[in-house]
């Protein structure tokens, strides 16, 4: 029986500031090292269209043209991944925006020291979340399959 807290999914994004330093594979790991289900993935250029709606809350921020610069600066890792409470679990292990006081142990906290090229994108709602996933992903892009590690990741009563 599939539960729904297990279902949840958020957008991580790979951000540009990563790809240049070859750290893709470092980040992908710490997810797939939580324990969580990657049902998502692709490597996508960004442009003004989709950045104004991803960043719509800081459209009028004065550093939002030389964000967005830094976003089409070179492809973004797309990623949706699965689990339960998944948002709340990737923010936490993403760690606080500005990366160089980011808690050690986290990927900015371990990877980063800057407030902009801090490496990763995480949703921060339950509701952006959906919003996020669906405007980077195609509905037949997500996957659906058994992930027989569950077993292990979670107890009986919270799968
Ligand atoms: P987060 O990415 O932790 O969710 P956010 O949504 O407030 O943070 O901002 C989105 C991105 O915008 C953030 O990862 C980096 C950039 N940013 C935020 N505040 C900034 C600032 N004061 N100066 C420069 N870039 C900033
Ligand atoms: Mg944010």
């Amino acid at each position: 029986m599939e539960f729904d807290g297990v279902k949840e999914k958020t957008l991580v994004l790979v951000k540009p500031d990563a790809i240049q330093r070859g750290l893709i594979g470092e980040i992908v790991g710490r997810f797939e090292k939580k324990g969580l289900k990657l049902v998502g993935i692709k490597m996508m250029a960004l442009d003004d269209e989709i950045l104004t709606k991803h960043y719509s809350h800081l459209t009028d921020k004065p550093f939002f043209p030389s964000l967005a610069n830094f976003m089409k600066s070179s492809p973004v890792i797309a990623m949706a991944w699965e689990g339960l409470e998944v948002v709340n679990a990737v923010r936490l292990l993403c760690g606080i925006t500005k990366a160089r006081t980011a808690e050690a142990g986290s990927i900015r906290g371990d990877l980063a020291m800057s407030v902009s090229c801090n490496v990763v994108h995480a949703s921060d709602t339950v509701e952006n979340a959906q919003n996020e996933v669906k405007r980077f992903f195609d509905e037949e892009e997500l996957h659906n399959y058994n992930k027989s590690e569950y077993e292990h990741v979670y107890a009986e009563d919270e799968r």
